[in-house]
């Protein structure tokens, strides 16, 4: 079914959460990849505290006209009325593949696959892929991950089963960062992404500075992004920041202000402070300088 579709609209349900968005995303990724046209669709307005996911500014509303995909995934969507206005652009021919764990789905399908025992739908997603042969990159393993760090309130609730740490820790195998997850922070609409990497979080990882580099390109990865900083603690009183930008701020002269420097697209400084007033002080300058850059284009 997948082979015979050059085109696939993705829907997920309205109220967001990172299940629907993680399944529709890294669906999404992994077709892409197959060499697929595809569309996710999600009623707005979409929360901002999962703007960090790879892939999120390009969920739409509805599929832009004239594209009449014939195969179309749901995930973590009770029922066709969750999915908003945008079903109403699915054409009367194409199959509709329901993926799901509610135990009351409506069973909208032409296949339903309903799995009540499922953590979440990330965790069917999971199957899929492997099933049909797609590789999990760090970006769609990311997605997965939060499908599932949601559904199970912070692998809190009693649905977080064996099942679901063993996906978890798959997942973080294969490239999803717990803990970057757990701090960052996006703000400005996406437009500045942070996160803090503190001594602490290192040591329960078993990790050293070094490991942490890979973060701020993960961060900068974020599409729409001007500019993302990661703050690293390496003393009590001894902050370092590694600051990239994609738009048109100065990294190295925002940086300079510290005390360091670098270069337009990419610098740094350590700042003698502790991480929460360093944090404080860096991201009041961030914000200005994207404002300031903004004004000027
Ligand atoms: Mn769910």
């Amino acid at each position: 079914m997948i082979d015979a579709n050059q085109e696939v609209l993705i829907f997920g349900h309205k109220d967001a959460d990172g299940d629907t968005l993680g399944c529709s995303l890294a669906f999404a990724e992994a077709l892409r990849a197959a060499g697929k046209h595809v569309w996710v669709l999600i009623p707005p307005p979409l929360p901002d505290m999962y703007e960090f996911l790879p892939g999120f500014n390009e969920v739409k509303d509805v599929p832009p006209s004239g594209v009449e995909p014939q195969l179309v995934f749901f995930f973590d969507s009770g029922n066709l009325e969750r999915s908003g206005s945008g079903v109403r652009h699915i054409a009367s021919q194409a199959t509709i593949v329901n993926i799901d764990h509610h135990p009351s789905n409506s069973r909208f399908g032409d296949l339903n696959v309903i799995e009540p025992e499922a953590s979440a739908v990330g965790q069917m997603v999971l199957e899929m892929l492997d099933h049909f042969g797609f590789d999990i990159t760090p970006s769609i393993a990311t997605n997965l991950y939060v499908a599932l760090l949601t559904d199970t309130g912070g692998f809190r609730h009693e649905n977080t089963t064996p099942k679901a740490l063993e996906d978890a820790s798959r997942l973080a195998r294969l490239g999803a960062d717990p803990g970057w997850i757990a701090t960052m922070r996006v703000e400005m609409q996406g437009r500045l992404a942070w996160a803090k990497v503190t001594r602490r979080m290192l040591r329960e990882a078993e990790a050293v500075m070094a490991e942490s580099e890979g973060i701020i390109d993960t961060l900068n990865s974020i599409a729409g992004l001007e500019l993302a900083i990661l703050f690293k603690e390496v003393q009590s009183d001894l902050t370092k920041i590694s600051v990239r930008s994609r738009g048109a701020v100065d990294a190295a002269a925002m940086c300079a202000l510290f005390g360091g420097g670098g270069h337009i697209r990419a610098a740094g400084a350590e700042i003698a402070k502790p991480m929460d007033e360093a944090v404080k002080a860096v991201l009041a300058t961030a914000k200005e300088a994207i404002h300031a850059a903004s004004g000027q284009t």
